[in-house]
């Protein structure tokens, strides 16, 4: 049977964020052929699958959507501090609908293979329907965090009730009244926990490592502040794009150790009492993440709010994390005051590790069966490499990027690998550290503008060059390690995943920095890539 191949002249896998926004960019203005491939059967991505009870967004709403279209600034109001899942997935449908996009994105379909071909100059994606397609450009928006870490606990398929991931949390699944265990403490596990906690009849948290986590201030926007946004968004951007996380709060210039005791103190109480994790880590002292005295001064902070919070002395001391202040932030309303309830209890499974699971529940080494209706795994992601590995890429002379990579992912600027030709990455390794939304746009706008100014000068193959990748994540790496996050065991260096080599996958120079350092690059005619070719877009 001849299989038929469609020709599209840009392919973006991922309907999230990035891939919604490059697809505008690629169809609605640079007038390519594009189709969106997703596997979900619907638009959103991590919004799409994270619907688990407490699903929201930590940064800011008013900074945590797109700032390109100017118009929807003014029209779409978010009614709380924080978004919440459903409201970020009706406004990702509805960036959809309003530029109609929807036609030219394909759900249910898995891109299960992508293979370049030299002579052609084209890729080559087949779906798991058996479809073929043909690109010129290929663009991966597949979304850092997308594939599940999911432990292989003893006994994990005996398990009778429901056993799910949060990040494919089943449609119809309601925890109200049922004996719900959670694995995993993560900003994903902190926000289950609090709103889990309110409808399970127990909640049974298996802790690895206690978190810093700081009240999120979380509440709704008064007309007065949403009219001052819309207002100001030129100026509220602005600060965004020019800032370190691009979180849309004013960054400290001064050290935690230039002032005294008591005015550190004050900073920190106004800023716990403001709310937000970013805030706190980024917006009280600038050296928080860097200097151990700094951290040391924050981290006491915080541990000194959960033993004055938690009363029962035992889960306090559970709770009181011992590593450095240097994960990624995390916020919530009322995390500590949760496990006041009398339907929540705490097991450290450092302390007390889990050596099953049952058809009945968790069996901890001191031999308790927590009993259970439904067990959770808020247990995070591989992040970064983990979507890329799952699609077979052939790059050039068929090698694969999963070869390519080894046990480092890295990229040139976070968007292009050497190998592997017109193919671009939206959060490839290597990316900056910041807020995803302002982080994401940087990142699409920059790509389109590459493959516009190739299609007008008739450029037809663009390639990171390997000394340019080599250079950018030595740059990230040895940047990384000038802060105390390299000194923590998070999915931020791939170590949540047991046995993985540390890896940096993170450029930490801040977002201002990074887009400047894109702007360099792009200033000198895209030094670092090889441009090449001079043929149509169809190919013969
Ligand atoms: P994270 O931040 O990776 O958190 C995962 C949590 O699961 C964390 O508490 C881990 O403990 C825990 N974990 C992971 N593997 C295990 C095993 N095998 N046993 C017990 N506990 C485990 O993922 P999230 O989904 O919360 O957040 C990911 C990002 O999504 C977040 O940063 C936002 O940017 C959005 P650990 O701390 O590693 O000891």
């Amino acid at each position: 049977m001849t299989q038929k191949t469609t020709h599209l002249d840009s392919l973006v896998i991922g309907a999230g964020f990035a891939g919604i926004y490059m697809l505008h960019k690629l169809r609605n203005e640079l007038g390519l052929t594009a189709r969106v491939f997703d596997k979900a059967d619907g638009v959103g991505g991590t919004w799409y699958w994270n619907r688990y009870p407490g699903a929201a967004a930590d940064v800011d709403s008013i900074v945590y959507r797109y700032s390109f279209d100017r118009e929807l600034l003014q029209e779409w109001n978010w009614k709380n501090r924080y978004a919440t899942q459903p409201e970020i997935l009706a406004y990702l449908e509805h960036v959809v609908d309003r530029h109609d996009l929807r036609e030219d994105i394909q759900l249910n379909t898995a891109i299960e293979s992508l293979a370049y071909d030299e002579e052609s100059n084209l890729w080559t994606a087949r779906t798991d329907g058996g479809e073929e397609f043909t690109a010129r450009y290929v663009v991966g928006a597949l979304g850092p965090l997308s594939t599940a870490n999911f432990p292989d606990i003893p006994g994990r398929d005996t398990f009778a009730g429901p056993l799910v991931h949060t990040g494919a949390w089943p449609r119809d699944l309601d925890i109200t009244g049922k004996r719900v265990g959670v694995v995993g403490t993560g900003s994903t596990g902190t926000q289950f926990i609090c709103a889990a906690a309110r409808t399970a009849t127990h909640l049974t948290v298996f802790q690895r490592s206690a978190q810093y986590v700081v009240p999120s201030g979380d509440g709704p926007l008064s007309d007065a502040y949403l009219t001052e946004c819309r207002e100001t968004y030129d100026q509220i951007w602005d600060q965004v794009f020019n800032s370190r996380v691009g979180c849309g709060f004013k960054e400290s210039e001064i050290s935690a150790t230039s002032v005294s005791p008591a005015e550190r103190e004050r900073l920190f109480q106004e800023s716990w009492d403001a709310g937000n994790g970013f805030r706190f880590m980024f917006g009280t002292f600038s050296d928080i993440a860097f200097n151990p005295a700094a951290n040391e001064a924050a981290a006491s902070f915080i541990k000194s709010k959960i033993t004055q919070t938690v009363r029962d002395p035992e889960t306090a001391r559970k709770l009181v994390p011992t590593d450095y202040y240097a994960k990624r932030p995390i916020c919530n309303s009322g995390y500590y005051e949760t496990y006041n309830r009398d339907n929540v209890s705490l097991v450290s499974t450092k302390e007390n590790p889990v050596v099953r699971i049952t058809p009945a529940g968790v069996v901890t080494e001191d031999g308790t069966e927590h009993e259970l209706d439904v067990l959770v795994f808020a247990t995070g992601y591989e992040a970064m490499e983990g979507s890329y590995n799952r699609i077979g890429i052939q790059g050039r002379a068929g090698t694969t990027l999963r070869e390519s990579w080894g046990d480092t992912p890295s990229s040139y600027l976070g968007v292009a690998t050497h190998g592997f030709p017109n193919l671009f990455m939206v959060y490839g390794p290597n990316s900056v550290f910041c807020n995803l939304p302002p982080g994401i746009e940087t990142q699409v706008e920059w790509i389109s503008e590459m493959i516009g100014s190739a299609q007008r000068r008739g450029v037809t193959r663009i390639e990171a060059t390997a000394t340019a990748e080599d250079e950018w994540t030595g740059m990230c790496r040895e940047m990384a390690e000038q802060s105390l996050f390299a000194q923590t065991d998070s999915w931020i260096f791939g170590t949540n995943i047991p046995g993985r080599k540390r890896r940096t996958l993170f450029y930490f120079g801040g977002i201002g920095n990074y887009r400047q350092k894109l702007r360099e690059v792009a200033a000198a005619d895209y030094e670092g890539f090889t441009l090449e070719g001079q043929s149509s877009l169809t190919p013969a």
